[in-house]
């Protein structure tokens, strides 16, 4: 078990910054930019492919396709960054906005698209891919992924896990409660705050007077670090660090990341409404992907031949992702009612019955 925190603890509020938003390497050493040439080309692949599978399926939203999706355009990098660094037995606790950390994990996007069509309330291949479904209600997967954590530990195995969460979802009390738990029994879990700037219309300012997110680790007695969320190979160095330290014993860590949400809360929301053009001119200046293909570009490694291999891998993905949805048969409705409990319960039982009455499966 831990012991009360005995060194002072610090959070640098400037984020840690590896590559600048012209694409220049910047002057950060602590850290390391050295990955095979075909892992930095790798990283450039997925953010672009999340771009192109992202857009797509708000597009399938505006044609009815799916009842509603939760678009991440502009966290590629924190997504892509942070997920490409772990291992796959390290468990992914998503919020709900987390395409980019599914499509590294190998999950297809036609998952993420059945479950925002409601034919399909599954997991993302729960155990196959150690992914936990996706959490609607804001913070409450935090305290899954320690409980998680803490079941690897005591089972000795050296897996950890990632509780992903929003700049909002730190406000709740789940969230409060799974830090502080983590920090005194050491659990291995890294808590992954994408702060985007908003909480649907409420801006970071009425989340928290903080100095910043990460500073809230200081009182959990937990290392807290924050990190530019638009600068992928600092997200994947800052992940790769904290993974580490948890699989080695070293317990939790609170990385705040910050980025930017370029679009949407989801399809149904407008925020032109909250928010001012000035300020999204501001982020789309530091959009991630153009920055890490300069980035490329300084070193060599980004041709025409890689941008044509990319979109042409995002058209067969997209086309894959519209074919499985399309193609996929009717959810059967009674799976509602058969896999909450090993026995149906008579409540259950009655509802099955009056909805089936209402899609005229059974006389009234
Ligand atoms: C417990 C709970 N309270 C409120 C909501 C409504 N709600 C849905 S998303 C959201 C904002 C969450 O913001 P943040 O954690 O910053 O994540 P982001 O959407 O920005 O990725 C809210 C308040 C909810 N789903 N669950
Ligand atoms: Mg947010």
């Amino acid at each position: 078990m831990a012991e009360l925190a005995q060194s002072p603890m610090t959070v640098d509020l400037d984020p840690v910054q590896l590559v600048a938003p012209d694409g220049t390497p910047t002057a950060e050493d602590r850290y390391s930019r050295e990955l095979p040439d075909e892992t930095l080309c790798w990283l450039y692949e997925m953010m672009v492919v999340t771009r192109d599978l992202d857009t797509e399926l708000v597009n399938l939203q505006r044609q009815g396709e799916l009842a509603l999706y939760a678009p991440c355009r502009g966290q590629e990098a924190a997504q892509v960054g942070a997920t490409a660094c772990l291992r796959k037995s390290d468990w992914l606790f998503p919020q709900y906005r987390e395409l980019g950390a599914f499509l590294v994990r190998g999950i297809p996007a036609s998952h993420v698209g059945a479950m925002w069509r409601g034919t399909w309330h599954g997991g993302l291949e729960f155990i196959k891919k150690c992914c936990a479904p996706i959490s609607i209600p804001v913070g409450t997967h935090a305290l899954h992924a320690v409980g998680a954590a803490m079941a690897a530990q005591r089972l000795g195995e050296d897996s950890m896990t990632v509780a992903f969460l929003g700049d909002g979802a730190t406000s709740e009390g789940d969230v409060h409660e799974a830090l502080n738990v983590a920090a005194v029994f050491g659990a291995p879990c890294v808590f992954y705050v994408q702060n985007n700037q908003w909480a649907i219309s409420v801006p970071l300012c009425r989340q928290t007077i903080a100095p910043s997110i990460a500073h809230k680790a200081i009182g959990y007695g937990m290392p807290g670090i924050r990190v530019d969320g638009n600068d992928v190979l600092a997200c994947y160095a800052l992940m790769a660090e904290a993974s580490a330290r948890a699989r080695a014993g070293g317990g939790p860590t609170l990385i705040e990341a910050v980025t930017y949400r370029l679009g949407p809360h989801t399809t149904s929301d407008d925020p032109t409404r909250y928010r001012s053009r000035d300020e999204l001119e501001h982020w789309l200046a530091l959009d991630p992907i153009p920055r890490y293909r300069a980035y490329l570009e300084g070193r060599g490694l980004w041709s025409e031949r890689l941008a044509d291999r990319v979109a042409a891998r995002s058209r067969r993905l997209c086309a894959e992702l519209r074919d499985t949805l399309f193609g996929a048969s009717d959810v059967d409705i009674d799976e509602v009612f058969t896999t909450v409990y090993a026995e149906m319960t008579p409540a259950l039982e009655a509802q099955r019955r009056d909805l089936r009455v209402e899609l005229g499966e059974e006389p009234r």
